[in-house]
């Protein structure tokens, strides 16, 4: 049951697709308090778990701290930090009290979730014009799943894009494609897609291609399409000021890009130099940008991955005017470290800047819009009109597209990649408590950079990120420029990534049959132990194991170094352990805690009581794959139920249903 509770006069965000009259009775579990803004307080019973946030830092729970909503760049994140790429503003508290709550509100909106005082859940935003959505329901899986169907239908990439990807910022040149494929093919490991950064384009400007280093993109997209690689090229939200670019001259002219308070076409730098944003919150704007990515998918691209759209801005050209303004205010002949101090902290401060945000406008039915009003649905639209126009443009195939900004809403048409994350241990583990969350908010086609973005990765990193990354829906390597190369290959002893890999192919089956189930049925592919066993006060705590699907459950080693990991079973189940050159072996466990050895060439997964799943046989990519002759593994007498399509029919409806017995 969902309850709709309207204050002022929201902003439409289009985040809930059904059709929900507002309640007037005071909203349920909260107290509301109007003196400022608005906020909304819960108290908190000891035991009460608080899960969702989406894309967010710390735990599984999120007690204990204090989130901002407001998509960020933050290339070097860590604990402590409040805001990401998306904006995910549901919350599910379990405990005492069970229930779920979506804030659509659509700038910055601030959870203290215990962090001020331990009892006590205050959500608060500026403006008291927001919705607030409540869901009740039995137990947490129900209430996400009453959620999502008000949130619509999650997005369904082709299956190729639930291979294994390898990116890189930047492989500058077609040649430096060629080898990356060619070193995979060369050590037998499975690929499905090179990513393309953004040297390929000519200057940065989306929608060229840069004639000295990818003259021949055409032809390299039919040769590494017949090796069973797709080339996803990236697009950058800004749009290069150049006079003759076609872009910018039609943006310029339809009045299609953001302005500013005078109504002129508001410039900022990011890649390319100066840019102007085009207007994704004016529908007509965002169509237009869509069906620019015809000039790609013409040569035959089958999927983008949209960036820099929260938006992510390293300077305006006012902010720079402002800066010279300071600069000769503050240094008038003073050379002080004072002084330098004080031109330092402002330069920082140039990047992504409110002021900026505070003086970007949009079109909104014939209206100006100010930018920060609606901040977190910039991502959100672009990636929401990309996936409009990649219909009319590809209708019958699915296209691969995730963004790196969102809000609730945008999984309807793309998946999200958590943006720029480090080399680092602690980012595994970050990623896998993120992925239930983004769940639950409809986010299904998600995973991290592999291996990590910033930052230099060492082989056992690499490697263990595998051993979580095989489960993840997007499985893509990539790392920042600068930093050491880390496709598998560059390693000592490739054939042990090619081992996890391939158990990565070998799983597609039930992977993707699991991933349609989740997109029909509202359901979760990551659910935290808690979800189903909610009177288990060790599975409840349980903050470094997921459940996968409905048959498995992981345990990933994340720690350098370590021998294995202590694994908590909720219930009795199968070990499965693969062992180096590709064995695997079985061994039943009973419910409680165990310490398993793990060795850094291994990995281990578990299947639940009395369920099975099926398994391929691997192959270099999923084209060449045989998805119908599989065996299943698992517990005696236990069924399956194995969704399969063609894998990229943009008509769901030929999924097939097929029951497996063990
Ligand atoms: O300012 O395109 O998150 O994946 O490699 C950095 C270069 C811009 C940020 C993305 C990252 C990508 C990088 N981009």
């Amino acid at each position: 049951m969902v309850k709709k509770y309207t204050f002022g006069t929201p902003f439409n965000t289009g985040a809930i697709v059904e059709d929900i009259k507002a309640e007037s009775t005071p909203v349920p579990y909260f107290e509301i308090n109007t003196d400022e803004g608005i906020s909304f307080s819960c108290k908190l019973a000891d035991k009460d778990i608080v899960y969702g946030l989406g894309e967010a830092t710390r735990g599984i729970n999120k007690r204990g701290y204090v989130y901002n909503s407001y998509c960020s760049d933050d290339f070097c994140h860590m604990e402590t930090t409040k805001s990401l790429y998306g904006a995910h503003n549901f919350i599910l508290v379990e405990g005492k009290k069970t229930f779920g709550a979506f804030f659509d509100y659509p700038t910055r909106l601030t959870f203290d979730i215990g962090f001020t005082k331990a009892d006590t859940m205050r959500i608060y935003c500026d403006k008291a014009d927001i919705d607030v959505y409540i869901i009740e329901g039995s137990a947490p899986l129900e209430i996400v799943k009453e959620f999502r169907k008000v949130i619509g239908k999650s997005y369904v990439p082709p299956r190729w894009a639930m291979g294994y990807m390898q990116s890189r910022w930047s492989y500058y040149t077609a040649d430096a494609v060629r080898e990356v494929a060619k070193n995979y093919r060369k050590e037998s490991i499975p690929l499905d897609a090179i990513f393309l950064d953004i040297d390929y384009m000519d200057e940065y400007k989306d929608f060229t291609v840069s004639d000295e280093r990818f003259g021949d993109l055409p032809q390299l997209i039919d040769e590494m399409k017949a090796e069973g690689i797709r080339l996803v090229p990236i697009i950058d939200a800004g749009v290069k000021i150049e006079k003759g670019y076609d872009i910018y001259e039609e943006g310029l002219e339809k009045g299609y890009f953001c302005v500013d308070k005078d109504g002129k076409p508001f410039s900022a730098g990011v890649w390319p130099g100066l840019t102007h944003f085009p207007d994704f919150l004016n529908e007509e704007a965002g169509l237009w940008f869509g069906l620019k990515y015809k000039a790609l998918t013409d040569l035959g691209i089958e999927g983008f991955w949209n960036d820099m759209n929260e938006p992510a801005i390293f300077y305006s050209e006012k902010g720079i005017e402002r800066f010279y303004e300071k600069l000769a205010e503050i240094t008038n002949g003073d050379k002080s470290v004072d002084n330098y101090n004080k031109i330092k902290d402002i330069v920082n401060g140039l990047q992504n800047s409110q002021e900026d945000y505070n003086s970007i406008y949009h079109k909104v039915n014939g209206k100006l819009v100010k930018h920060n009003d609606i901040h977190n649905m910039y991502g959100y639209k672009m990636t929401e009109c990309t996936a409009k126009a990649l219909e009319k443009l590809r209708p019958e195939e699915r296209t691969l597209l995730f963004s790196r900004a969102s809000y609730v809403g945008m999984h309807r048409s793309a998946g999200i990649w958590t943006g720029d994350n480090f080399s680092w241990w602690s980012h595994i583990l970050l990623e896998l408590k993120q992925l239930p969350a983004l769940n639950m908010c409809g986010f299904l086609y998600v995973g991290a950079d592999l291996g990590g973005f910033g930052c230099d990765a060492s082989r056992d990193l690499v490697l263990r990120w595998l051993g979580l990354g095989i489960f993840t829906p997007l499985m893509r390597n990539h790392a920042a420029l600068c930093t050491r190369d880390q496709e598998c290959y560059q390693f000592e002893n490739p054939e042990d990534f090619k081992n996890i890999i391939e158990l990565r192919y070998r799983l597609l089956p039930y992977l993707y049959s699991e991933f349609l189930k989740c997109a029909e049925n509202d359901e979760m592919f990551f659910k935290p132990l808690g979800f189903e066993y909610k009177d288990d006060e060790v599975a409840r705590s349980c903050e470094d194991q997921l459940f996968v699907g409905n048959e498995l459950m992981i345990a990933p080693v994340y720690t350098q170094n370590a021998l294995g990991r202590y694994v908590y079973l909720p219930e009795d189940m199968r070990a499965v352990r693969l062992k180096k050159g590709g064995e695997l072996q079985f061994e039943d466990m009973p419910k409680g805690h165990h310490f398993v050895e793990i060795p850094l060439h291994e990995v281990v997964f578990f299947i639940r009581k009395d369920k099975c799943i099926p398994l391929a046989k691997s192959a270099l990519s999923t084209d060449a794959m045989d998805f119908d002759t599989l065996r299943l593994i698992g517990f005696e007498g236990a069924k399956y139920e194995l969704y399969t399509d063609d894998g990229i029919s943009s008509d769901l409806n030929k999924i097939e249903k097929k029951i497996w017995e063990n």
